[in-house]
């Protein structure tokens, strides 16, 4: 794997890592991104199921999607990429992952210090008396669960238009604002706020690398644009960090 020269002689200054995943760190473990075509859903844009107007008109079809998603994710395994941060995770002194992705897989793999931006599908919340549960203390069977205070539950993700949980975004921008280096991975930088934290860090003059198989509106802005898979760079990218700092991580068997 080619990685830029003026990445590979400083790599070995950089402790405080910050990394942003979107939905393409998971697409190795076979879930489709919010942008991928083909598929049941594909005649639905992401902003027209996960917003509170499609639910208010159709919750069973909002229901339904989530559904979908949940079912595909039980299946899901993290991948190369999920395990290489966990790795990293290990190796670097200052290590903060934040997530925009709501599939768990990231603690999964094995990563403690994981920031979810946008929550967790496998979360039920009251719309009306905001009490959560887990998805299988309130399953989705064909009709929308119902809270004891007569709500409807509905999936614990943040919505479109609706506000981050404010403790993530605060941890998240103190990330950007701190670090030595970020990493862009998997996200078409589209979604806000979270697509402005690789632009913090751009502006306070630190490196800043795109991971993405295809460019992105960022991919011009990025310190370097890498292009390739997570699964394939990440793990070399680690093995490099690794290398540089003499270091072999404690959750190395081979160590
Ligand atoms: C907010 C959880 C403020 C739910 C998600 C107009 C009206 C209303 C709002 C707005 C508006 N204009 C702008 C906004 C703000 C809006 C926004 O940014 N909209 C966009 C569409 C323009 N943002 C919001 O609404 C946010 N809230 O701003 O509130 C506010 C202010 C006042 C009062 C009230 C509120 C909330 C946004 C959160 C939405 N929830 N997810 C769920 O999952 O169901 S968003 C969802 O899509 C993801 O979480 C993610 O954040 C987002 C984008 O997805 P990505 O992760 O980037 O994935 P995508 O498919 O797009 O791209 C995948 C990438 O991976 C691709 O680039 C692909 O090339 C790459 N890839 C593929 N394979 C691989 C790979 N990469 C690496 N390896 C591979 N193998
Ligand atoms: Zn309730």
């Amino acid at each position: 794997m080619f990685f830029p020269k003026e990445l590979l002689d400083n790599i070995v200054y950089y402790k405080v890592i910050t990394i942003l995943t979107g939905a393409g760190i998971s697409a190795e473990s076979g879930i489709s991104t919010f942008r991928d075509k083909g598929g049941l859903w594909d005649k639905y844009r992401p902003e027209d199921l996960a917003c509170q107007s499609a639910f208010d008109a159709d919750p069973l079809l909002v229901w339904s999607w989530y559904q979908y998603r949940r079912d595909t994710i039980a299946r899901a395994r993290p991948n190369p990429g999920h395990l290489a941060l966990v790795k990293w995770e290990a190796l670097a002194r200052d290590f903060t992952l934040i997530t925009q992705n709501v599939d768990g897989l990231h603690r999964a793999a094995g990563c403690r210090r994981i920031v979810e931006l946008h929550g967790n599908i496998r979360i039920n919340r009251c719309q009306v008396c905001g009490q959560e549960s887990n998805m299988e203390e309130t399953p989705f069977d064909g009709q929308v669960p119902i809270c004891s205070c007569g709500g409807m539950f509905r999936p614990g993700v943040v919505w479109f238009g609706a506000m981050l949980p404010e403790n993530a975004l605060r941890v998240a921008f103190q990330a950007a604002e701190h670090c030595d280096l970020f990493i862009t991975v998997g996200t078409s930088a589209v979604v806000y706020p979270a697509a402005a934290l690789p632009e913090v860090a751009l502006s306070r003059g630190i490196p800043v690398i795109e991971i993405n198989p295809e460019m992105t509106p960022f991919s011009k802005s990025a310190t370097h644009y890498i292009q390739g898979p997570a699964g394939t760079v990440l793990p070399e990218l680690v093995a490099v960090y690794e290398k540089a700092h003499g270091l072999s991580s404690p959750t190395d068997p081979n160590s």
